[in-house]
């Protein structure tokens, strides 16, 4: 059986690409709901109705396991799905712990969606680590509209990386979590702002081990041979495709396109 990998749009490519690096022996089916993206400014209500749709989706796929590669869907929605499905839900890991092994000064900024932001899901994960952390949360909702469209540097999100980023920098951040699947993807982009001396944190390596650890805790990591990579959208697939070549490069993937509303 494959592990189920979902997220809003094309974001949760730069997990898969993790999971595939660090279990190479396993199937996958990624979801992204390319044709309604982004899901970030949308009602938590809604949002939590696609997440059971896809949810839905893998279920009727039998997927052995799900991974939202989406911020937004781990902190509204993971714990009221959990015990609704017949395979374990891994969530994507805050990147607290890393984040507080590399900062110095202990100002940490996280950027994400308003309504992963608006949850305070990765503050608590910080401020429950360690109490004397302060955390500087900003929501930055241009972000992956520009990102869902392909865009990843230059013209008008270069202009809201200085209006979300110089904030942050005249706080002192020196270590930054990419608290959205999407924004590794801007990644130098993010960096040339804020400066290379701050430290960016990616929690998809953490979220590839923790989905690893779920997988042995249940008997269900695969044996030896090679594994596949199925990239589903429920929009267009020619970007999608484009996109998926930039992430996860030369892993031979297959396409499918895949009607939500059947579910
Ligand atoms: N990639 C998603 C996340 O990590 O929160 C959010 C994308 C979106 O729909 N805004």
């Amino acid at each position: 059986a494959a592990i189920g990998v979902f997220d809003s749009g094309v974001g949760g490519l730069t997990v898969v690409k993790e999971l595939a690096w660090l279990m190479p022996e396993e199937h996958y089916i990624y979801f992204g709901d390319t044709a309604r993206a982004p899901y970030g400014s949308r009602p938590p209500s809604q949002i939590l109705a696609f997440m059971r749709q896809i949810l839905d989706f893998f279920a009727d796929r039998q997927v052995k396991m799900a991974v939202f590669a989406c911020n937004t869907m781990t902190a509204l929605g993971l714990e009221a799905a959990r015990h609704h499905y017949p395979f374990p839900l891994v969530g994507m890991n805050p990147g607290a712990r890393v984040a507080l092994n590399v900062t110095r000064n202990k100002h940490i900024g996280v950027i994400a969606t308003q309504a992963a932001i608006a949850s305070g899901k990765h503050g608590q994960a910080l401020t429950n680590l360690d109490p004397g952390v302060t955390v500087f949360p900003q929501a930055c909702p241009k972000f992956v509209p520009c990102i869902e469209r392909g865009i990843l540097d230059g013209g008008p999100l270069e202009a809201a990386a200085q209006e979300y980023l110089m904030p942050l920098r005249e706080e002192r951040v020196d270590t930054l979590i990419l608290g959205c699947t999407h924004y590794p993807l801007i990644s130098p982009l993010i960096r040339r702002v804020m400066g290379p001396e701050v430290k960016l944190v990616d929690p998809a390596c953490e979220t590839a081990l923790d989905a690893r650890r779920c997988l042995i805790k249940h008997g269900l990591l695969a044996g030896s041979g090679r594994g596949s990579v199925r990239l589903c959208f429920s929009g267009g697939l020619d970007r999608a495709e484009l996109l998926a070549e930039t992430v996860i490069g030369d892993r031979l993937a297959e396409f499918e396109y895949v009607d939500l509303q059947d579910y």
